[in-house]
This record gives structure tokens, sequence and C-alpha cells, in this order.
């Protein structure tokens, strides 16, 4: 049964930066309401209002992976710890983004399948054979008929945006070799509780795992996860591992069984632990907008950095407008000199020097916090103050 514990109000799709500030209407279908549910029979937790993927991930996609060190470093680690660990003849990533991991590998050994086709062309001019599709069965099977198989397949916060999961793991179970491994990574459902970290709720992430869910969810198709890695990357994320049951080669560690206990502990399985939560968004959100309403009556300027899918929800949510923080600065191309979808607010152009215009930071981009503050260091120095929500809103500094 699927049961409603958090309503986010009006929300614009997460991506879809305006080039002027624009009134969004429901009726042209460019907000729509966010309502987040718990299935307490599969334990997996979703929104409720599906968009179309043609309307998120097109020709115009303006996230970029490679964007951050943090996220380059993460995925060269991995590349290395991929290669020794399962030595892989073949690996296909879904989703594969600007390439930010493929190019850690041999151009023979990898293929991508990236749908937004500004992405997957970034890919290809650095040489990395690109589908520019969505995954679903036909494409596995074209990619089938090429290949043969693969032995691994990875796909990084790709897999929660993807309504349909049975087509997504069907067409998986279809690829990959007899003794093949599934790798995916995403934001862990147990940190956002915990951090609450209500802004992980968009309209592209259609589900938030648990592994509690992701269990139920993978043992329809006979799978199961037999590693677990817990990584501080995107406010907290699991990466898990996972292979054929039938698969004996590899052992099932601990780490799986610790997982579970921590999230059965925490009270993943029951509704009343989102019900809490969305008591605790609420406090956030008034205490957040407490905050800057006393910084603007100081008549002090506040930037945002970084203008983040997430950001968009806690802007919306909270109904915050340029007033109450002046601009966003991003390093990302596509986001500069747009506005935050659904808000009157601009994003300028990063340089060394733009903090100096500004008395206080929002971090928008509070899972790169330690990135950020180590680079911006000078004008912490100089008085200039750090604001974030995570796990409560406050001063960092
Ligand atoms: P970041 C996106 O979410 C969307 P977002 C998507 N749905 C998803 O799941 C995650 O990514 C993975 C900028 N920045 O990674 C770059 C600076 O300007 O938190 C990015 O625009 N300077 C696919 O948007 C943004 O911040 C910096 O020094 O919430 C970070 O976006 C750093 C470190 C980042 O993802």
């Amino acid at each position: 049964m699927l049961k409603k514990f958090l309503n986010l109000g009006l929300q614009p799709l997460a991506n879809q930066f305006q080039k002027k500030p624009t009134k969004l209407s429901i009726k042209k279908k460019q907000i729509y309401n966010l309502n987040i549910f718990f299935n307490t029979k599969s334990k997996l937790v979703s929104i409720s209002k599906r968009i179309p993927s043609k309307k998120m991930f097109n020709s115009k996609y303006p996230y970029r992976s490679s964007m951050s060190y943090t996220m380059r470093t993460s995925f060269k680690n991995l590349s290395k710890k991929i290669k020794s660990r399962f030595k892989p003849k073949l690996l296909l990533e879904i989703g594969s983004n600007d390439g930010a991991l493929l190019k850690n590998f041999d151009k023979k050994k990898v293929i991508g399948v990236e749908p937004c086709k500004n992405l997957a062309k970034i890919t290809k001019k650095k040489g990395y054979f690109t589908y520019d599709k969505y995954w679903d069965f036909d494409l596995a099977k074209k990619i089938k008929k090429k290949f043969k198989s693969v032995d691994v397949i990875y796909s990084a916060n790709t897999l929660t945006h993807i309504s349909n999961l049975t087509n997504v793991f069907k067409s998986i179970k279809f690829l990959l070799s007899e003794h093949g491994i599934i790798i995916i990574e995403d934001p862990s459902l147990l940190e956002c509780l915990k951090k609450n970290s209500y802004d992980q709720f968009y309209n592209e992430h259609i589900y938030l795992f648990s592994t509690l869910a992701l269990k139920n969810l993978l043992n329809k198709f006979d799978f199961e996860i037999f590693d677990i890695d817990n990584l501080s990357t995107h406010g907290g994320s699991i990466r898990y591992y996972i292979k054929r049951k039938a698969n004996k080669k590899q052992k099932k560690t601990s780490n799986v069984e610790n997982q579970i206990k921590k999230e059965i502990k925490f009270g993943l399985h029951k509704f009343v632990t989102y019900k809490k939560f969305s008591i605790n968004v609420l406090k956030s959100k008034k205490k957040l907008l407490q905050i800057l309403n006393k910084i603007k009556d100081n008549k002090k300027k506040i930037i945002g950095y970084g203008a983040t899918a997430k950001a968009v929800t806690i802007l919306n949510y909270c109904n915050i407008n340029d007033d109450l923080i002046s601009n966003f600065t991003d390093t990302t191309p596509e986001k500069i000199n747009n506005y935050l979808p659904g808000k009157n607010i601009k994003i300028l152009r990063y340089s060394k020097n733009i903090l100096k215009n500004y008395d206080y930071v929002f971090l928008g981009a509070w899972n790169f916090k330690d990135e950020i503050i180590k680079k911006e260091k000078k004008f912490i120095k100089k008085g200039l103050k750090f604001i974030t929500h995570i796990p409560y809103p406050r001063f960092l500094n």
C-alpha cells in the first residue's frame, strides 16, 4: 500500500533553467505538486508525479558529472577498483553523462549509454563508444547483437531516475554475462533521513533506494546484493554490488546484513519514521527562512553556491526569491546567466573573486562542502560566513 508522508508543494523540473524569470503554470505542465510516498509492502520510497523521461533528459540537459573534483576522484578510484576486483572484458555504463567514469578505462573495453545527446556527444568526442539512447529492452537487444554480453554493468545516479524499474532490470538481466556483476550507486535513503536532506526529492529522483527496498526489488529478477560500499558522495550514497543468485563465484560480505540492520534499527521499514521526517522537514524550512530573513533585515547579501537540482527543491518549497538570496554561482556553462527554475534568482559565472561581493554563502551544493570550503578559505578568513541546512539550518563558521 502506498502511503504519503511528505508534500513539497509546487515544484518545477529541477534542471530546466530559465533564460528569464518566468511564472510557471500548472496548466502548461511546468510545475506540479511534489508528493512523496512509502510503499508499506515493498518498502520503496517514490515520488507521485512521473514526468516523461524525454521532458527531463534531452539534448539540453545541464548536469555534468565531471564538474567537481570530488566526483572526478570518486570515478577514478572506482575504475581502479573495478579493474582489479572484476577484471571486466567489457563494461557498460547506463547514464554515462559526460564520460567522467568511462575516461578512466581503455576505449575498447567500455560502452556508454546516455540519452542526453549533448552529454553523449562530449563522451563520443573523447573517443568512447556511446549510445545516445534511453536504457530499455530494445537497446539491450541491440547491444547483445553487437557485443554478445557484458561482464560489468555500472550505473550511478541513473536507475532511480527511470520510472519502469521492471524494464530496467529485465534488460540488464538479458545482457549481463553468466558471472557478470551489476554495480549501482545512488543516494542512500538512510542518509537522507538522518541528514534531513529533503532536497534529495525532486522530479528526477523518482525513487530513493534503501537496501531493504532494493533487495526486495532485485529478488524478483533472481539478483542479490553481495557487497556494499558506503560513500560520502552526493550527501551519502551507497554503492551496491549485485550478482545473479546462481553465481556462486562472488561471496556475500557481512556489509550487506550490517546495512540492513542499520536501516531496520533506524526504522526504514516503518511508516512512522517517514512521518517523523516530514515534521523535521517543516522545522528545517522555518529555521532556514528565519536565518535568511534576519540577514535581509541587516541589509547583508547572500549568494548561493552551486545551482543544484537540490537547491531548486529548497527555493521552491521555502519560497525563496532574490530578496533573500541575491544570486547563485556555478561553474556549469549550461547554467550560467540562467535563472533557477521557478524563481527569479540569476546564476552568475563562477570566478575566483565572486564571493567578495557578498556577506554570506548559502551552500546549494552542500554535498561538496569540504571541496568548496577548502577552495574559498581566503574569504572565510576575511569574515565571509557559510550557511547550510544540513542536518539543520545553521552557520558553518
Ligand atoms: P550536484 C544532479 O543533482 C542531478 P544536483 C541528478 N539528478 C543527480 O542525481 C545528481 O546530480 C547526481 C556546481 N559546483 O552534483 C556544479 C560549482 O559550481 O550536487 C553543479 O552545478 N562549484 C542527475 O544538481 C553543482 O554545483 C564547485 O566547486 O543536486 C553540483 O551539483 C562544485 C563542487 C560544484 O548535483
